[in-house]
C-alpha cells in the first residue's frame, strides 16, 4: 500500500528541496511506494505545476502518484505524512504579532482540512514560521486527531548545534548524541550540552563553559539570520533535510542510545506549562515518540527553558481566539 505525504508551499525554496528528497525514497526507504500531494495557493499553482513536471521526469520508482492542487481538503486526503512547510513570511512594517495572525488563519484551515480528511494515524510536522505556534493552531483545528500527531521541526536547530560541536570538538558530529534544544524555534531556543556524548561518554565537563555560553549558544540561536547574511535567502536545504529527519526518526525510530529533539504537545514535563508544542528530547520507538525523563536541569538551563516558555505562553495568547 502505497503511503501518501502531502507538502505545503510545495513551490517555495524548501518545498522544492523536500519533494525531490521524499519522491526519491529518503524519507521511507527504497521500497515504500508514496503517493505525492502537492498544496500552494492559487497564484503558485502554475510554478507547482512545474515542480510536478520536473518530478515526473525524474521517473523515480518510488512515487504512484502526483497531484498538485490549491484546496487544502483535496491535498490532505488520506495523508499519512503532512509536511506544512507552506506559510506567510514576514513583510516589511509587519509586527510579529501580525505574522502570528496571518499565519493562524492558513494553519486553522489545514488543521480543519486535515481532520476532515487525513488519515487518523497522520503524522504531522510544522516547517512554516512561527512553526511551534502554528502547529498548536492546526493541532487545536483537529480535534478528531490524537494531539500527538502534531509536532513542530527543531531539529534544523539541533543539527546545526552538532556540527558547531564537531568543528570545536574536531570530531565527526555522527560522533556525538544526547544534544538538546528546548523551547521554541526561534532566537529564544536553548541549546542544551550537559548531556552531550562524544563517542558514547560523557563530554559535557570538558567543554569550555564562557565558549558554551557566549558563542556556541547565540551561534546556534542565530544561525538562521547568519546563513540568510551570507546567501541572501533562508536556509532552505539544510531545512529540508532536517525535515527528513525529523519524521524519518518519528517514523522509524532514533538511533540507539541518542535521542532526537522535537517540538510536541507538552504533557507538563519539566515543569513546562501543558498544550504548548515546545521542544524536548524525545526517543521515537514504534512510530511513537517519548520524552526522555529526569535528566538534571541545571538552575541556568531552568532559567533558559522558562525564557522560550514565556515567549510561546505569550504567542499562544495572542493567537488565542483561533484555538
Ligand atoms: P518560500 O517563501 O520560498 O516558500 C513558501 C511557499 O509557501 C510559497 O511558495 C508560498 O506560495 C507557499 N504558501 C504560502 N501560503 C500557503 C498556503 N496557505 N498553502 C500552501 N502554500 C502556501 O519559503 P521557504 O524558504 O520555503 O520557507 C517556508 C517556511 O519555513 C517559512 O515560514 C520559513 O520561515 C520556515 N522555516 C522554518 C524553519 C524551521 O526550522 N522550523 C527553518 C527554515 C525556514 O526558515
Amino acid at each position: 500500500m502505497s503511503k501518501t505525504v502531502t507538502i505545503t508551499g510545495a513551490a517555495g525554496q524548501i518545498g522544492y528541496q523536500l519533494a525531490f528528497r521524499i519522491a526519491s525514497g529518503q524519507l521511507l526507504g527504497a521500497n515504500e511506494k508514496i503517493n505525492l500531494n502537492l498544496l500552494e495557493i492559487t497564484p503558485a499553482l502554475d510554478a507547482l505545476k512545474g515542480v510536478a513536471m520536473e518530478l515526473e521526469d525524474c521517473a523515480f520508482e518510488t512515487v504512484s502518484n502526483i497531484h498538485i492542487s490549491d484546496d487544502p481538503n483535496k491535498a490532505f486526503k488520506n495523508t499519512d505524512y503532512g509536511f506544512l512547510v507552506g506559510a506567510k513570511p514576514r513583510g516589511p512594517g509587519m509586527e510579529r504579532s501580525d505574522l502570528l495572525q496571518e499565519n493562524a488563519k492558513i494553519f486553522s484551515a489545514q488543521g480543519k482540512a486535515i481532520n476532515e480528511t487525513s488519515s487518523r494515524d497522520i503524522k504531522v510536522l510544522v516547517v512554516g514560521n512561527p512553526a511551534n505556534t502554528n502547529a498548536l493552531i492546526a493541532m487545536s483545528n483537529a480535534p478528531d486527531i490524537d494531539k500527538s500527531a502534531f509536532t513542530a521541526m527543531m531539529r534544523l536547530d539541533h543539527n546545526r548545534a552538532l556540527a558547531q560541536l564537531a568543528s570545536k570538538l574536531d570530531c565527526h558530529s555522527s560522533e556525538l548524541s544526547n544534544m538538546t534544544i528546548w523551547g521554541n524555534h526561534s532566537t529564544t531556543q536553548y541549546p542544551d550540552v550537559n548531556n552531550l556524548k562524544l563517542l558514547g561518554e560523557s563530554i559535557s565537563s570538558r567543554l569550555d563553559q564562557t565558549w558554551i555560553k557566549d558563542d556556541f549558544i547565540p551561534r546556534v540561536q542565530n544561525r538562521g539570520a547568519e546563513i540568510i547574511k551570507a546567501r541572501g535567502l533562508s536556509s532552505a536545504a539544510s531545512a529540508a533535510s532536517a525535515a527528513i529527519d525529523h519524521m524519518r526518526d518519528w517514523v522509524l525510530g532514533t538511533k540507539v542510545d541518542d535521542w532526537a529533539s522535537m517540538a510536541i504537545p507538552s504533557d507538563g514535563s519539566y515543569g513546562i506549562t501543558e498544550g504548548i508544542i515546545y521542544s524536548f528530547p524525545v526517543i521515537c520507538q514504534n512510530g511513537t515518540y517519548s520524552i526522555v525523563q529526569n535528566l538534571e536541569i541545571d538552575p541556568f538551563s531552568k532559567e533558559c527553558m522558562q525564557i522560550t516558555e514565556k515567549e510561546l505562553l505569550d504567542e499562544k495568547t495572542a493567537i488565542e481566539h483561533l484555538l
